[in-house]
């Protein structure tokens, strides 16, 4: 090639931070977002370090609804023990400038390998990785945290790199990919279709599992999404979590169990949401005025939020912010039409928003309960426009 090929910025230097630790046997702590982004992403990043001769320390991941987004100082408070230590956040991070000044303080060396928008100014971490940084001239802006992770283990390895592991990586990258909802284009498209290409004669027991469960033709029926639907269904419980557990368990039997159970939980949430749905089209027929659909409840769970929201935004084409209402705060997800930004809108709101964040079209909020009003207003505002 002529020209030299753009790297996402720092992509070399995370590789040369975590090669070093390694080496010089550091604990590394990798701590990632909970859904199949974070998680395959933590799964690969794992798998390239042990690749290397060394191992991780702990995997982490909040409970959204519990412990509430990104690094808490709750997870903090129970690891600082582990510091000094190399800290990695993966799919989450860049919106914690708070809980990073923590770590540090305790001792440990950040890494954040993110792919959210920077909102609040960068944080204080040792390393950076994050294409939507503004410094970050590399061109396409668009992956999912787990196409980042991919090319920060392909940094890693090398030569090293077998085609197999590379082929195993790439199928994770796939799923998380899809899981994401990012555009399928540029090199999103080109992992999907290399790592789906790859799917069908797996090595992974974990994903075998689910092919010999759900059928062979599975990969190409459409029913792929039953797979990822399992493997982000599992919700993260004292900073552990059961899809994380399945794709590192080298047992096919072992796997065969924990793959159906996933499935059942996925059936089971499916048919939660499809309740809220309805619910909610029974709310919405007596506002059809309004330019959003903005509804909550405290019985419904933060972890359905984001699957209800999608499926109301496109069936009525409007932005749909769906939350859980708790004692005194709600915290909730937004999905919203192409051509609309829900970040944008929710910076008109940033004087009272306790926290928001995410993508133009796939983003969440905590807001005080007594703002919720105000904020339903002001979305109305926005998106009138
Ligand atoms: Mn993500």
């Amino acid at each position: 090639m002529l020209f030299m090929k753009h790297k996402i910025k720092n992509l070399e230097k995370a590789s040369e931070r975590i090669k070093k630790a390694v080496l010089n046997k550091e604990r590394i702590i990798l701590y990632g977002d909970s859904d199949l982004d974070g998680i395959s992403s933590v799964v690969i990043l794992e798998e390239a370090i042990k690749s290397l001769g060394g191992s991780i320390d702990s995997a982490f991941f909040p409970d959204r609804e519990k412990d509430g987004y990104g690094v808490n100082l709750n997870a903090l408070e129970i690891l600082k023990d582990k510091a000094p230590a190399l800290f990695i956040t993966l799919d989450l991070g860049i919106g914690n400038l708070k809980e990073i000044e923590t770590a540090n303080k305790m001792g440990f060396e950040v890494l954040i390998i993110d792919h959210h928008e920077t909102l609040f100014g960068m944080p204080n971490a040792s390393i950076i990785v994050d294409p939507k940084q503004e410094s970050d001239n590399y061109p396409f802006k668009g992956m999912a945290n787990v196409g980042i992770t991919f090319k920060l283990c392909e940094e890693i390895l090398g030569d090293k790199i077998s085609k197999s592991l590379r082929n195993s990586f790439l199928e994770l990258t796939a799923l998380g990919t899809i899981a994401d909802m990012v555009p399928q284009v540029d090199e999103n498209q080109k992992v999907i279709e290399e790592g789906l290409r790859s799917l069908k004669n797996t090595f992974r027991p974990a994903l075998r599992a689910f092919l010999d469960i759900l059928g062979e033709g599975s990969v190409f029926e459409g029913s792929l999404q039953k797979i990822i639907s399992a493997l982000n269904a599992s919700e993260s419980i004292n900073y552990q979590n059961e899809s994380y557990f399945l794709l590192i368990n080298p047992s096919l039997e072992k796997c065969k169990d924990m793959a159906q159970h996933l499935i059942n939980e996925s059936q089971q949430k499916q048919f939660k949401v499809k309740e809220i749905t309805q619910e909610i089209e029974r709310r919405i027929m007596q506002k059809p005025d309004e330019e959003v659909v903005f509804e909550g409840d405290p019985s419904w769970k933060l972890t359905l939020a984001g699957s209800v929201a999608s499926i109301i935004s496109q069936k009525y084409e409007k932005p749909a912010f769906i939350f859980k209402k708790g004692d005194k705060e709600s915290c909730g997800s937004v999905r919203n039409p192409k051509g609309t930004n829900s970040v944008e809108a929710m910076k008109t709101c940033a004087d009272f928003l306790l926290t928001y964040g995410g993508h133009a079209q796939a983003s969440g909020f905590r807001v005080k309960n007594e703002d919720l009003e105000k904020f339903k207003e002001r979305l109305n505002n926005y998106f009138r426009k």
